[in-house]
C-alpha cells in the first residue's frame, strides 16, 4: 500500500516538473516590442531593398519555436580621418609611374654625355608621351636648351633642378590654390563637385568631406546624382564613416531641388561646408548639361556657389581634356580635381590640364583609400615626379 501510494506521488512529481518545463520558456518568450521604424525598413517596404528577409518559422515537427538568430547590429563608428598637411609627400610613392618617365627616363637623357639633337628630341618626345601637351613640351625643352647651354649645366643634380624648375614654371605656380569652404556669416560654404561619370565625383566628395572634418570643419552632403539608387547610397555610405549627414532625393527626384534641399539643410543646421555630388551620365550630354545648369541656377537661389570642382581622370589624358571644356562652359569651374594619378604614367597631364582650361588644379587623387587625396602643390608635385632615386643623383 505505502509502495503504490510512494509511486503515485514520484509520478505526479514528474507530471508537475514536466508541466513548469513546457510552460515556463513559452511564457518567457513573449514578442518583443516592435523596433523604430528605419528608411532600410520604408525602401525595403517600397520594394526597393532587395528580396524580403524570410522570417524565422516554428518548426513543426515538434512543435518548438526556433529562436530567431540573434544579429548584432555594431554601433557606427565615425573615424577620424588623417591630418592634410604633408599628404602630398606621405604619397609621392603613389606617382611611381609617372616618376619612371620623369625621374629615370629624363633625367637619364640628360644626363648622357652629350646633349645633341637626337637626345633633345627624344626629352620632347618623353615629355609629349606622358602627356605634358605639344606646346608646353616645346617650351619646356626650349627653355631647358638654352639654359644647360649658357650655364654649361653638366652635373645630374644641376640637371635635376633646371628641370625641376621648368617643370613647376609650366604649372603656373602663382596660381591660387585654396579652396573656398569656410561659412561667411553663418551661411555654409557651397561646393558643386562636376565631372564626367566614373571620374571619381562621388569618391572626392566622400575625401573632401573627410578633409574638412580633420579640419575641424562641420560638413553635409547633398546627394544630386538621383540618375542611379546606388549614388546616393555611396556618397551616404562616405558620410556616415565620418558622421556627416547626407540630403538625398527619391530616385529620379529632381536633382536640383536635392541640391536645393541639401543647402537649405545645411544653413538650418549651421554646417560650415555643403559638398553637393552630382551626376556623370544622363541620356545624353545635353541633358546632362541643361541638368547641370539648372543645379547651378537653383542652388544659387541660396547664394553663390564658393567653389565649383571639375572632376578629371587622369589615366583618359588629352581626350577628357575635350570633354572637360564643356562643363567650363555651363558651370563657373574654380578648380579641378585630377584623380586616378596613381594609375598613370602620364603625370604630365597636370600641366596640359591647366594650360587647356586655364583653371588651377587644386587637387589630386592618389588612390582608392579614403585619405588618398591631396591638396596639389606646384614644388611638391615635381620633386615627386623626379624622384629621389635619380641617376647619380647627389643633391
Ligand atoms: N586609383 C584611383 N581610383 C580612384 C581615384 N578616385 C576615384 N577612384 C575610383 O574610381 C571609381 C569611380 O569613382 P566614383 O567616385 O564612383 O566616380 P563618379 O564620378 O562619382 O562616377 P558616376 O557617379 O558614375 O558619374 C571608383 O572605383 C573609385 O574608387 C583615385 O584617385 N585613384
Ligand atoms: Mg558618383
Amino acid at each position: 500500500m505505502m509502495d503504490y501510494l510512494l509511486v503515485a506521488l514520484a509520478l505526479l512529481g514528474v507530471l508537475i516538473l514536466a508541466g513548469i518545463g513546457l510552460v515556463v520558456p513559452r511564457l518567457r518568450r513573449r514578442p518583443e516590442p516592435p523596433l523604430p521604424r528605419t528608411e532600410v525598413d520604408t525602401r525595403a517596404e517600397e520594394g526597393l531593398a532587395g528580396p524580403p528577409v524570410q522570417a524565422p518559422e516554428s518548426d513543426l515537427s515538434t512543435g518548438v519555436l526556433v529562436e530567431p538568430p540573434v544579429i548584432e547590429v555594431p554601433a557606427p563608428v565615425v573615424e577620424v580621418p588623417e591630418p592634410t598637411a604633408g599628404r602630398l609627400v606621405r604619397l609621392r610613392s603613389r606617382l611611381s609611374r609617372s616618376q619612371n618617365v620623369f625621374g629615370k627616363g629624363l633625367l637619364g637623357l640628360l644626363s648622357r654625355d652629350r646633349l645633341d639633337e637626337d637626345v633633345w628630341e627624344e626629352i620632347e618626345d618623353s615629355l609629349i608621351t606622358a602627356d605634358v601637351g605639344v606646346d608646353a613640351t616645346r617650351e619646356i625643352v626650349d627653355r631647358l636648351r638654352e639654359r644647360t647651354r649658357v650655364l654649361g649645366t653638366r652635373s645630374v643634380a644641376e640637371l635635376r633642378a633646371l628641370l625641376g624648375a621648368e617643370l613647376v614654371n609650366a604649372l603656373d605656380p602663382g596660381l591660387d590654390r585654396s579652396l573656398r569652404t569656410a561659412a561667411k556669416e553663418g551661411v555654409p560654404a557651397v561646393l558643386l563637385v562636376v565631372g564626367v561619370n566614373g571620374a571619381g565625383k562621388t569618391t572626392t566628395c566622400g575625401k573632401i568631406a573627410r578633409v574638412l572634418i580633420a579640419d575641424g570643419r562641420s560638413v553635409l552632403l547633398g546627394a544630386a546624382d538621383t540618375f542611379r539608387a546606388a549614388a546616393a547610397d555611396q556618397l551616404e555610405t562616405w558620410a556616415g564613416r565620418v558622421g556627416a549627414e547626407t540630403v538625398r532625393g527619391p530616385e529620379g527626384a529632381d536633382p536640383a531641388s536635392v541640391a536645393f534641399d541639401a543647402v537649405r539643410r545645411g544653413i538650418d543646421t549651421g554646417v560650415d561646408t555643403v559638398l553637393v555630388d552630382t551626376a556623370g551620365r544622363l541620356q545624353n550630354k545635353i541633358g546632362l548639361m541643361d541638368e547641370l545648369g539648372k543645379v547651378k541656377r537653383v542652388v544659387e537661389k541660396h547664394g553663390p556657389i564658393d567653389e565649383t570642382l571639375l572632376v578629371l581622370d587622369a589615366t583618359t589624358g588629352q581626350n577628357g581634356l575635350e570633354q572637360a571644356r564643356v562643363f567650363t562652359e555651363v558651370v563657373n569651374v574654380t578648380g579641378v580635381v585630377l584623380t586616378k594619378l596613381d594609375g598613370t604614367a602620364k603625370g604630365g597631364i597636370v600641366i596640359a590640364v591647366q594650360r587647356k582650361l586655364g583653371i588651377p588644379v587644386k587637387l589630386v587623387g592618389l588612390g582608392e583609400g579614403p585619405d588618398d587625396l591631396a591638396p596639389f602643390d606646384p614644388a611638391q608635385f615635381v620633386d615627386a615626379l623626379l624622384g629621389s632615386e635619380a641617376p647619380g643623383q647627389t643633391a
